[in-house]
């Protein structure tokens, strides 16, 4: 389908401040261009508008929760506006909270044409934290629990019902941070996780067949993409790096994978911090990227 980028400017879940700026650090990078490369039908309707970041302290386990509400109520509806008229939007973050405004629009798109959802979440942390066992109140830590329906009322029931999906529906892939309560309540909630352990037991390849298992024509797919997922001597431009990450050939093997089952219909990118980075490099490798997931292949297969 036709895609359509939207920015979403802004680090109001992130502990720290720079993932305002990746979505314009991913189009001086050459998405726009990349995926005209891949003969895609593409607009960018440039960045949304949300509430100034005013860095504040957490309270009662949140930082920011009236303004990442916001911004991801904001989020929401431009992801669904996009699905409503057949486009796939690809949504420039901005950090990961607004995974939750993305996903939940949508959610609401699969409930409304009857499609199935699964979300490939591509991070090295779970987000699944709540405002009791945060070790930072940050949200972009949160915004998986928040879509099964554990949180704040302003984030689960963002779409309106709770929960906005089911845990089943989530595959998380390059997982090698996660908190201690945080660990308790994926267990609880039976959240598939392929971490980097299993990663490394089995390969790649066999993780991307286990995640993508029983896609059919009637499956929305959803990508995720964190870009602190990819080990941090690749991928610099992040706020918060975990050594031990998919290298390059990994993660490229991963976006083929999913390029290869034609079911991507909607897709984040979200966490890049160009303060961060070294010269672009990360917005540039994320866009390389990009472009194996619209079918581009490494080996001389296209
Ligand atoms: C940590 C970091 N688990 C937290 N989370 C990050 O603050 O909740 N998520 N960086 O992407
Ligand atoms: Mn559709
Ligand atoms: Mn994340
Ligand atoms: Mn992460």
């Amino acid at each position: 389908p036709p895609v359509t980028i939207i920015g979403a400017p802004t680090d109001i879940g992130a502990g720290h401040r720079g993932a305002r700026l990746g979505p314009d650090a991913l189009r001086i990078a050459g998405l726009h261009e990349a995926l005209v490369g891949r003969s895609v039908d593409v607009i960018d309707r440039g960045n949304l508008v949300g509430p100034q970041n005013p860095w504040l302290d957490a309270v009662d386990g949140y930082r920011h929760l009236a303004e990442v509400a916001e911004w991801n109520r904001i989020v929401m509806e431009a992801v669904y506006a996009e699905l409503s008229i057949g486009r796939m939007p690809v949504m420039l973050g901005g950090d990961h909270c607004l995974g939750l405004g993305s996903i939940t629009g949508v959610a609401r798109h699969c409930r409304e044409t009857g499609k199935k959802l699964r979300v490939l979440w591509l991070d090295a942390h779970a987000d699944f934290n709540t405002s009791q066992v945060t070790p930072s109140g940050n949200i972009h830590g949160m915004p998986v629990a928040c879509l099964c329906g554990l949180g704040p009322q302003p984030l689960t029931h963002l779409g309106g019902d709770a929960p906005a999906i089911t845990p089943d529906v989530v595959k998380q892939i390059g997982i090698r941070s996660v908190d201690p309560g945080e660990k308790q309540l994926i267990k609880e909630y039976g959240l598939d996780v392929y971490d980097m352990r299993y990663i490394d037991e089995v390969g790649m390849r066999r993780v991307m067949e286990e995640a993508l298992e029983g896609l059919d024509e009637n499956t929305h797919l959803h990508v995720s993409f964190d870009v602190d997922f990819l080990d941090p001597l690749i991928a610099p431009g992040v706020g918060t790096t975990v050594p031990g990450g998919p290298n390059y050939r990994e993660a490229s093997l991963v976006m083929e994978m999913i390029a290869d089952t034609g079911r991507m219909a909607s897709l984040d990118i979200v966490e890049l911090n160009p303060v961060l980075d070294t010269k672009n490099a990360t917005g540039l490798l994320a866009v390389d990227l990009v472009e194996s997931l619209f079918g581009k292949s490494t080996l001389m297969r296209d």
